[in-house]
């Protein structure tokens, strides 16, 4: 079914539909090298053909796209592509109601100087990349920063260099965004790699978001038609102690409360590494908790996707099956956005 719905023109009001309520995106903007590793897990091969065999079948989860998502970061290659019936995959996501969206990042190279660390490159040539980018349909586009805290006990990274090139170029990037009329989502990522534990998670990430902040201001970019991509504040993923689910749920929101603007009209996660049920438990934590400036809602890659790629394992014959899989997810975290999931909730569907 062809879903007619009034596609939002301005930026503010894009944004709004990126985090409409009970809504989320999913992040299929995985880089060749990356879907390569994801598909190697899964015994297949990656080629032009299964990589659009497998988007093709996450896009026509109509249940999923209909009901949850919201919008779908896209990767250079899959925005061009056409699904097996020569329908451009694009006009499938728009079909179903939801928004396309552009990976825009180069990815996150070596700091020259700062061993250790990455700044992302891509700034080269992306207002004209951009202007293409929209004329393909993307309504929005995404840049990752990636901020790394390294061992237990070593202060030396993230340095403060490391923080501030990084928050540079995503403002530089979210700045050209707006003038092209696509919707930044700005998502500077620390990483769960690591032993550290969840206070310096937090520590660092209220380092990062209120530089990121006060440069996106210098930059002019108008908060309002922006999407904010964090991560949780969550313990390193080799920490000897985990944090509970409510846990990280307040630690997360008080490190947003201090330092992310209420103009930001929506805050989307990344999964992270994460089990999936982990990143939906604290999402929906968080919004049960209520009583926040923003929407907090989900930007999940392996947290939507996990599951549905084990069901898929490359073989057409379990398209269906992954498409429920891939529609459960969805849904729970579409519950989650609401505040509504519950554990038991994941083995009665
Ligand atoms: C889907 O993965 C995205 C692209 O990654 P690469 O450029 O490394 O191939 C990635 O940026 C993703 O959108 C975010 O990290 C969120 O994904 P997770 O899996 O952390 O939810």
């Amino acid at each position: 079914m062809v879903v007619m719905t009034k596609s939002p023109q301005t930026l503010e009001d894009v944004a709004m539909a990126m985090v409409a309520p009970g809504k989320g995106i999913l992040a299929a903007d995985e880089s060749s090298g990356t879907i390569k590793k994801r598909f190697d897990k899964i015994n297949t091969v990656s080629t032009d053909d299964t990589r659009r065999d497998y988007r093709e079948m996450l896009f026509r989860t109509s249940a999923a796209m209909r009901g949850q998502i919201s919008g779908v970061i896209l990767y250079d290659e899959t925005i061009k592509q056409k699904a097996k019936d020569g329908t451009p995959l694009v006009q499938i996501i728009e079909q179903s109601g939801a928004l396309p969206g552009i990976k825009v990042d180069e990815g996150a190279k070596a700091l020259a100087g700062f061993p250790g660390e990455t700044v992302t490159e891509g700034l080269d040539k992306l207002r004209e990349r951009l202007t293409a980018y929209r004329e393909l349909g993307a309504r929005f586009a995404k840049w990752r920063a990636v901020i790394d805290i390294g061992r237990k006990g070593d202060r030396t990274i993230p340095t403060l260099y490391c923080i501030k090139a990084n928050n540079h170029a995503l403002a530089r990037y979210a700045a050209l965004c707006q003038e092209t009329g696509i919707v930044p989502i700005i998502e500077p990522e620390v990483l769960m790699d690591g032993d550290h534990d969840i206070d310096r998670c937090a520590e660092v990430t209220e380092a990062t978001l209120s530089h990121l902040f006060a440069e996106l201001i210098q930059h002019r970019v108008k908060l309002e038609g922006t999407v904010l991509k964090p991560n949780m504040v969550i313990a390193g993923k080799l920490a000897g102690k985990r944090a509970g689910i409510e846990e990280v749920a307040e630690k997360t929101v008080r490190v947003l409360a201090r330092t992310v603007p209420a103009a930001v009209p929506g805050i989307a996660f990344l999964s992270g590494g994460q089990s999936d049920e982990d990143a939906t438990a604290h999402l929906s934590a968080m919004n049960a908790a209520g009583n926040l400036p923003w929407r907090l809602t989900f930007s999940y890659g392996r947290a939507l996707q996990a599951a549905a790629q084990k069901a898929w394992g490359g073989k057409p014959e379990n398209t269906a099956a992954a498409q429920r899989a891939f529609a459960h997810r969805a849904k729970m975290n579409g519950l989650a956005a609401a505040g509504k999931w519950k554990q038991d909730l994941e083995t009665v569907a």
